[in-house]
């Protein structure tokens, strides 16, 4: 049954003008078509736009505690659909049902979270420097946002960036990635149905070089969220640098986790088979590089390559499935490539690195668990993002170097180590460049209660989640009341 996912308009589910349609095939069963969605132009985006400029004056005066319940409700509802927008999610970009379960409770949690903030976006009151003087600061909305958002997490990501967006009192364009557009729908009509008025939540589906581009450039909209590769985001934050416009990015990572002598072994080598390879590696959290101590390298590999084998590989709507089908056929490209050149640069391949044979797997994107060992610091398996279940693995002498390997790429979103030694762990804490950090913990799992981002190449310096979001949704504006009944002049009259 193929989803016919169409854009939002001012609460109009409707066709792009374009007539274009892109359909969407399930990762895990190429033949069979999941979602269809527009293929929009400029003058689609051109009309949402000018839907959510329309709406935001009356929106940006409904009370806040009234838009937090709205995304309370929103919030239900996600929870009463979750199940068939988890199979849903499953079957249009292809991780494992108990994983899209979490995509969508991620979203029910930032709801919980952003709906109570609805109550609490405080401002200050300070002291003022002459008599008979009030200073103060309130939050006010920016205006109409847009988020481009990935497929990784279809749902929870649109989450992150629209609930807070909206309970601040901005209306939204939200541009979808091509791949994961009846989620998006899902997400958006839970939103609609939870009572949030007409264009206050747009839609437009397509290509980011055409929606996307069209989208972010236009004059009407005053700030700009986008997660996903790093080259999109770095055109984004030149276009929104050229615009004096608000531009939030999270992109790339090349996560590691450090594993110490004295770190627990088996915990760890849990942890490293979920941070690679849950998600087939397509987290921007995901562990890219195991960072070990020489004296339980070899301990270590052994342990983790023999779980790595009892992986299963499959359907991920099938039980007991650990690795997924990659999202896509370019995707899964862009992973042999990687591959391949690692074994140019040297690196010894030590398990998987191929399509699977197995002719379950004939018909979809998969590829093995893939672990590489003898990876030296300048390689390029060493320092650039792959997206995909391929983890290096590099050895060494003393925790400083560690530190100094981990912080030598040009990205710094998550990091964790292993170690039973406190003090190591906070100078961990301490150097470890990252936006980041898991002490005992893998690389991926991040709660929506604190702030979630990156450091370095990773992102342009806002954070989403936690209280750091509200920095990017509202403008500060200071306040301040003279009740004295003449002219005082700060600075000069104290
Ligand atoms: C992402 O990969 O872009 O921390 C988001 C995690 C998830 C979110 C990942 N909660 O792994």
């Amino acid at each position: 049954m193929t989803v016919h996912v169409q854009n939002l308009i001012n609460g109009t589910w409707c066709a792009s003008r374009t007539g274009r349609t892109l359909a969407r095939e399930n990762p895990a069963a190429a033949r069979e078509t999941v979602s269809s969605a527009p293929l929009s132009d400029a003058a689609d985006v051109d009309a949402a736009v000018k839907a959510a400029v329309a709406a935001y004056p009356s929106w940006k005066l409904v009370p806040a505690p009234k838009r937090g319940l709205m995304i309370a409700e929103a919030g239900r509802i996600l929870a009463e659909r979750k199940e068939a927008l988890a199979t849903l999610m499953t079957r249009e970009m292809g991780k494992p049902i108990t994983e899209t379960r979490g995509d969508v409770q991620e979203a029910i949690d930032t709801a919980l979270l952003v709906a109570a903030q609805g109550r609490f976006l405080a401002g200050e009151t300070v002291p003022c420097e002459l008599p008979n003087k009030f200073g103060m600061s309130i939050r006010q909305p920016v205006g109409p946002c847009a988020m481009v958002t990935p497929w990784n997490f279809p749902v929870a990501i649109p989450s992150w960036k629209i609930f807070p967006a909206l309970v601040c009192g901005n209306t939204v364009v939200l541009k979808p990635s091509e791949l994961t557009p009846a989620c998006a729908a899902e997400f958006v009509k839970a939103l609609m149905d939870a009572g949030v008025p007409a264009g206050v939540v747009n839609m437009v589906c397509g290509s980011g070089e055409e929606a996307g581009a069209a989208l972010v450039a236009h004059p009407g909209i005053r700030a700009v969220s986008f997660t996903g590769s790093t080259q999109t985001g770095s055109l984004i934050g030149e276009t929104c640098g050229r615009l004096n416009r608000k531009v939030s990015l999270e992109m790339g990572g090349k996560n590691a986790q450090i594993v110490m002598e004295d770190g627990d072994l088996d915990l760890a080598v849990d942890g490293a088979l979920w941070g690679a390879f849950g998600t087939t590696g397509q987290r921007c959290t995901a562990t890219s590089r195991l960072i070990l101590h020489r004296s339980i390298a070899e301990a270590f590999t052994a342990k983790f390559l023999a779980r790595v084998r009892t992986l299963k590989i499959g359907n991920g709507l099938h039980d007991g499935v650990n690795v997924a089908p990659l999202v896509s056929s370019e995707q899964r490209d862009r992973v042999a490539d990687y591959v391949r050149i690692a074994k140019e640069e040297g690196a010894k391949l030590l398990c998987g690195g191929g399509v699977p044979t197995d002719p379950a797997c004939a018909d979809g994107w998969w590829f093995e668990p893939t672990v590489f060992g003898g990876v030296t610091r300048g390689m390029r398996i060493a320092r650039e993002e792959v997206f995909g279940p391929v983890v290096a693995i590099l050895v060494v002498d003393s925790f400083e170097e560690a530190v100094s390997i981990h912080n030598e790429v040009d990205y710094g979103l998550s990091s964790s180590i292993y170690t039973r030694d406190v003090n190591r762990a906070f100078t961990a804490i301490r150097d470890l460049e990252a936006g980041i950090t898991y002490v005992n913990g893998p690389t991926i799992g991040a709660e929506v209660q604190l702030p979630f981002g990156g450091v370095k190449g990773t992102g342009n310096g806002h954070r989403e989640a936690g209280l750091q979001v509200y920095e990017f949704y509202s403008e500060w504006k200071s306040v301040y009341v003279d009740h004295s009944g003449r002219l005082q002049r700060a600075q000069i009259d104290t």
